[in-house]
């Protein structure tokens, strides 16, 4: 049995996990997988009757998840109105083009371990991946559309208002306040060494108000959105690169159409990684954020309203600058949310973010120009 990355407990520990599962067969081998900054992500391949499948198992983070049930049961109840539909419509490959919850041996959508860990398991989706960076126009295209088609989907979800899984998500200004508490309390004493991002991001404070003014003054509607859509939470054919799979639904929950449009721009217009060391090489791609805003508005024209289309260059930067400001709240607070390889890891991914904002700034009539041709 392998388990290369895993120690002998850790291996043992899954094994009993997947014995917890309604699957069949024999655990051959486990490892870590994905590049998420949130779960722990594992590929178990087992031996059906001798034929080989995979399984995606993830221990949920029930730190930041604090109603793990609440969250399953959105997850749940997306999946199966999504299912329903291919179904209906006799998709062949269904279980490819939505996730597919598999239930606990006494029929729960998650386990809870002897560490009081959250697990749950998912048909493993084969042949397709989720890039971290976007190679070219065709996937900003694809992925766009897929995150679209996906809140089209869920704009018919039947019964009550979904559970917030993680309260004021997308509430840049509160957002903005915990940076402002964190750089206050220096709890870590590392701002002194970070003065010229905090002293950028205090002087944008009215981005983060631009969304939420927006709602408040009732021009943009609250609708059922993902509020993750990087571009490696859509897993893409790895022979056609034609957008299979919108992944990791723990964050679906009453949003702004924007939220979801202006995180695929922050994924797929930089040539470079979130995580790039040298922030000059980053920058918004105008072909790519052309791909994206038709990719996007080939279904999101179905239901979009002309706020929504008009503001899609300010949903752009303010998700960019949210992101930059929350990389860069957990830097000063000691790299208590996102994984982290290295030291510096959240302040060098708060540069790029950043960096993209002011790139946007430089382009913005242009971006303009692009949401407002039909
Ligand atoms: P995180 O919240 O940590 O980002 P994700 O749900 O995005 O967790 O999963 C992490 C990675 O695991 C994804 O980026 C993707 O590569 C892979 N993954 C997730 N779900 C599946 C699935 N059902 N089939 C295949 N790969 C998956
Ligand atoms: C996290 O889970 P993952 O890695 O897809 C985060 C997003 C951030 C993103 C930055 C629940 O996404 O909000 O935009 O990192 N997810 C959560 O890369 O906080
Ligand atoms: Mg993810």
């Amino acid at each position: 049995m392998e388990h290369k990355d895993l120690s002998p407990e850790e291996f043992a520990h899954i094994q009993d996990i997947v014995a917890a599962f309604n699957i069949y067969g024999d655990v051959v081998a486990a490892a870590p997988y994905g590049s998420g900054h949130i779960n722990d992500t594992f590929v178990v391949n087992m031996s059906l009757g001798g034929k080989p499948v995979r399984y995606l198992f993830q221990r949920i983070n029930n730190d930041i998840f604090k109603d793990v049930p609440g969250l399953m049961s959105n997850v749940q109840r997306c999946c199966d109105h999504i299912q329903a539909r291919l179904q209906r419509e006799k998709v062949s490959d269904a279980s490819r083009r939505s996730l597919t919850v598999i239930p606990t041996k006494d029929g729960s959508a998650y386990h809870i371990d002897d560490q009081q860990k959250f697990w749950r398991c998912y048909i493993f989706i084969e042949d397709a991946v989720g890039y971290d960076i976007i190679e070219n126009e065709k996937q900003a295209f694809v992925a766009a559309n897929a995150f679209a088609n996906f809140q089209k989907y869920i704009t018919d979800l039947p019964g009550e208002r979904l559970g917030e899984t993680i309260p004021d998500f997308h509430n840049t200004i509160k957002r903005f306040e915990t940076l402002k508490a964190a750089i206050a309390e220096d709890s870590q004493g590392r701002a002194k060494d970070v003065q010229e991002e905090i002293e950028w991001a205090l002087a944008h404070e009215g981005l983060a108000h631009t969304l939420l003014d927006l709602r408040d003054a009732g021009d943009i509607p609250e609708r059922i959105t993902h509020n993750d859509t990087k571009l490696n939470n859509v897993l893409l054919d790895n022979a056609t690169d034609e957008a299979m799979c919108v992944i990791d639904l723990d964050t679906l929950m009453p949003g702004l159409s924007l939220y979801d449009f202006g995180d695929l721009i922050r994924t797929s217009t930089s040539p470079v990684a979130e995580d790039e060391k040298d922030p000059s090489k980053v920058h918004m791609q105008m072909n790519m954020y052309k791909a994206v805003v038709s990719g996007f508005l080939e279904s999101g024209r179905d239901f979009m309203n002309d706020c929504e289309i008009e503001n899609m260059p300010i949903g752009a930067q303010t998700i960019t600058f949210e992101t930059g400001i929350r990389f860069l709240t957990d830097y000063l607070q000691g790299d208590v949310y996102f994984k982290t390889k290295y030291d510096d890891h959240n302040i060098v991914r708060c540069r790029t973010q950043f960096a993209l904002v002011k790139s946007m700034e430089a382009q913005i009539d242009e971006m303009r120009a692009v949401a407002l041709v039909k």
